[in-house]
């Protein structure tokens, strides 16, 4: 059995619909919760929509690479679209972190799946979400998310809002 962090992001089509649905496909393999949606600004060097964003912890007899490719049958599954590198995409799931039964992160820096997600750390987007389910929560190699988010810049902490479906 590992425990497994997911960051699960939507900023095409209808976004929260799109959340659901991979919420709905984790349901059967070993969801134990998940977050609020969180509308969010889009991060990195390419213009485009705000994202909706959410985070969920699993649990289960996969493995690291067994995680990784569930979220790859999700975006799937979703008509993944994406044409280029941190671009606009319908759905966007990460691998935050795996926990082996014996409670060790699983590390890795193999470019295919490195654990934990390189940029987790420093990304609101993830962190606010992830305290919000778990306010103690640890991100092996960098300490407690809450210490992380406090030393963001406190306007990109402010920018991740709960989301609250509309008519
Ligand atoms: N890969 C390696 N490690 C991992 C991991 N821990 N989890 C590999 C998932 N994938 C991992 O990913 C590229 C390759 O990374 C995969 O083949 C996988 O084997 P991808 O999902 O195909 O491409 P990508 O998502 O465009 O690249 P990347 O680097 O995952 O982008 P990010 O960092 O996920 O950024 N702004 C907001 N507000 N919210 C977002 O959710 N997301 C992105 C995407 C940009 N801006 C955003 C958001
Ligand atoms: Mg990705």
């Amino acid at each position: 059995m590992t425990r497994a962090v997911l960051s699960l992001g939507a900023n095409l089509g209808d976004r929260a619909a799109t959340l659901q649905e991979a919420v709905d496909g984790l349901a059967s393999d070993g969801l134990v919760a998940v977050s609020a949606l969180f509308e969010t600004p889009p991060w990195g060097p390419v213009e485009q929509p705000a994202y909706l964003n959410a985070v969920a912890v699993v649990d289960g007899p996969r493995d690291a690479a067994g995680w990784l490719a569930l979220a790859h049958e999700l975006e799937q599954a979703a008509g993944r679209t994406r044409e280029v590198r941190w671009g606009a995409r319908t759905l966007d799931v990460d691998v935050v972190t795996v926990t082996g039964d014996d409670g060790e992160p699983v590390v890795s820096d193999d470019p295919v799946l490195t654990l934990p997600h390189p940029r987790a750390h420093e990304r609101a987007f993830v962190l606010v979400p992830w305290a919000s389910l778990d306010p103690g929560a640890v991100l092996p190699g960098h300490g407690p998310v809450a210490g992380l988010l406090a030393a963001l810049p406190p306007g990109e902490v402010a920018a991740v809002v709960p989301w609250e479906a509309r008519a």
